[in-house]
């Protein structure tokens, strides 16, 4: 009669033992989530991200327009820049002093491909127009040189020019003054993914 309990209670005690093993390893599972509240931490490192991407929002609007041709040089209210059979203007940026009552652009294609070819202009519009403008002077055609007639969004535009030829154009600096970003690009299809810049008074 007591051996019995006592064998059970034997089993018991191991029993109990390889309970309490087991519970002791889920009891030592409170370490490793320890290591976890540093895994935590990058959740809480979070706010530096999002800093970063309120500055990367400013990012777009200036690597919208790549500048790194440089500056068109600037004489008289007036600058000469190029255009080349590589598809290519030689700047990336015109700024217009605002002491200008009018600006006059050259261009002046420095290659020997035709027109037809490799026809080359200067338009100027909004940034937030280009996309459009461009399009509609695809549509109008070579014969209306690649700018859709009377286009009130077309601040100016030269005409389209080959190898070898040079054109210009002047407008009233006011036109530019306020309202931009403005830019400048060739409305040749095809072009103004290579052949564009910004345009700003200062
Ligand atoms: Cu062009």
């Amino acid at each position: 009669m007591n051996i019995k309990p006592s064998l059970l209670a034997v089993a018991c005690a191991l029993a109990l033992a390889a309970c309490s093993d087991n519970s002791s390893s889920p009891t030592s599972a409170p370490a490793p989530s320890a290591t976890t509240t540093p895994a935590e931490a990058p959740v809480t490192m979070t706010p530096a991200p999002a800093a970063t991407a309120g500055s990367m929002t400013n990012a777009p609007a200036g690597s919208a327009m790549d500048t790194s041709k440089g500056t068109a040089v600037v004489t008289d209210c007036a600058t000469e820049i190029e255009g080349s059979d590589a598809m290519q203007y030689n700047v990336s940026s015109i700024v217009v002093p605002s002491s200008c009552k009018d600006f006059k652009i050259t261009l002046k294609h420095t290659g020997t491909m035709p027109v037809t070819a490799m026809g080359h202009d200067v338009v100027i519009t909004k940034q937030s127009d280009m996309q459009a403008v461009d399009a509609d002077g695809v549509a109008a055609g070579a014969a209306s040189g690649y700018v859709k007639a009377d286009d009130p969004r077309v601040i100016a535009h030269t005409s389209l020019i080959g190898g070898g030829e040079t054109t210009s154009v002047s407008f009233p600096v006011s036109k530019i003054q306020s309202g931009g970003p403005y830019v400048f690009f060739c409305s040749f299809p095809g072009h103004a993914a290579l052949m564009k810049g910004t345009i700003s008074v200062q």
